[in-house]
């Protein structure tokens, strides 16, 4: 297996017991401490308009191995442009600065949203309890006291740096859970749900603007013969085929969805009719054109597309333009399959 050696401060920051694996880390270990976004690029800014203090800083982080990247400031002007061009995971901002002090640089940072996970410890020159105070209900995460120990300082930059891996991980889990939420788990389209969403603000949209929506439903024909010839695990490929080739027909703002087994729903919004229809005929023909290979070799498959745009005075109703479009759909299919119909402009 594969380990490397690791001290014992690392051990503390990435929360293992000094004893574990007699100074090693497993791969696996590591592995999962840069996937949270370990130490490995993390980068410090310190901004302070004494050159000497920030270079006691620096030859104290040096030492720890904590980060990848330095970025110093003599003033909190400079370091607000710093932090918005590069990207920073910990600030050390002195309080006492010419110009922009240490409280006007946390104003100055607290509205930005993209700016507030990123933690600030204030480096205060006097050991004052109101400054503290003022700098922690300021949204500063910390403060130091002037003069600080080494110790002090490394002690309380792990502290933050492990909070910030902390919560960028969990925002990532919470990123990838809603987005399995929305997410149908065969096609890896949208999912009916998430598509009642997208399509109730398209319909608002719509109707206060008066800007033109289609609703696409598309459903393949006598797919149950293909469960029935090939089986059901290669009636799922056929699924996935059937949605690869909706994703590669969809433009910058369309969307789709899997809005039943084998039907699938395509939302276009500021697309008028014309326009829908020639959407509906790209997709019609590489679905029939689609090539499977091995036991589906011999396979060709089909949809029946109906189209459904508002505004039209039949609609007035979300229901009313799924149901609208899903009628031109049974139409498409009593009338052969493998062909589009539209519901006619009122
Ligand atoms: P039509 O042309 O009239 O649409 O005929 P059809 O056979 O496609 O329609 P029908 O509604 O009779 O059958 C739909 C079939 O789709 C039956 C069902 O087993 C299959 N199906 C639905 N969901 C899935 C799925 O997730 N995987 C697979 N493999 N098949 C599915
Ligand atoms: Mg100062
Ligand atoms: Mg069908
Ligand atoms: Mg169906």
């Amino acid at each position: 297996m594969c380990a490397i050696p690791v001290d014992n401060s690392t051990k503390s920051l990435i929360g293992l017991d000094a004893n574990d694996k007699h100074g090693y880390l497993g791969i696996s270990t590591v592995d999962w401490f840069l996937r949270r976004g370990g130490w490995i690029g993390n980068a410090i800014l310190i901004i302070d308009d004494t050159k000497s203090v920030r270079q006691q800083i620096l030859d104290t982080l040096y030492g720890a191995d904590l980060f990848s990247d330095y970025f110093e400031s003599g003033n909190g002007l400079e370091g607000l442009k710093t932090l918005l061009n590069e990207k920073i995971d910990i600030v050390l901002c002195d309080v006492e600065m010419p110009g922009m002090d240490g409280f006007n640089f946390l104003a100055m940072v607290s509205p930005r949203k993209e700016l507030q996970d990123i933690p600030i410890l204030l480096l205060t020159s006097h050991n004052v309890m109101e400054t503290k105070v003022k700098a922690l209900e300021q949204a500063a995460s910390d403060y130091l006291t002037k003069p600080f120990s080494p110790g002090e300082l490394l002690a309380r930059v792990k502290v933050h740096l492990k909070i910030k891996a902390l919560q960028d991980n969990l925002k990532e889990n919470n990123q990838l859970l809603q987005k399995l939420a929305q997410t149908d788990p065969l096609t890896e389209l949208h999912n009916r749900r998430h598509m009642m969403t997208t399509l109730e603000a398209e319909f608002d949209r719509s109707s206060r603007v008066g800007s033109p929506f289609a609703l696409l439903m598309v459903d393949l024909d006598h797919f149950k013969q293909v469960n029935d010839t090939y089986g059901h695990q290669l009636g799922d490929k056929v699924l996935q085929s059937t949605a690869w080739e909706i994703k590669a027909t969809l433009r910058q703002y369309d969307s789709a969805a899997r809005f039943g087994g084998e039907e699938f729903a395509l939302l276009l919004p500021e697309t008028s009719l014309k326009g829908a229809n020639l959407v509906a005929e790209r997709l019609r023909q590489s679905i029939q054109g689609i090539e499977f290979t091995g036991p589906l070799s011999k396979l060709r498959i089909s949809v029946s597309i109906g189209v459904a745009v508002m505004p039209h005075e039949k609609i007035t109703t979300i229901k009313d333009l799924i149901r609208l479009a899903d009628a031109a759909m049974y139409t498409a299919k009593r009338k052969g399959r493998n062909r589009i119909e539209s519901v006619p402009p009122a």
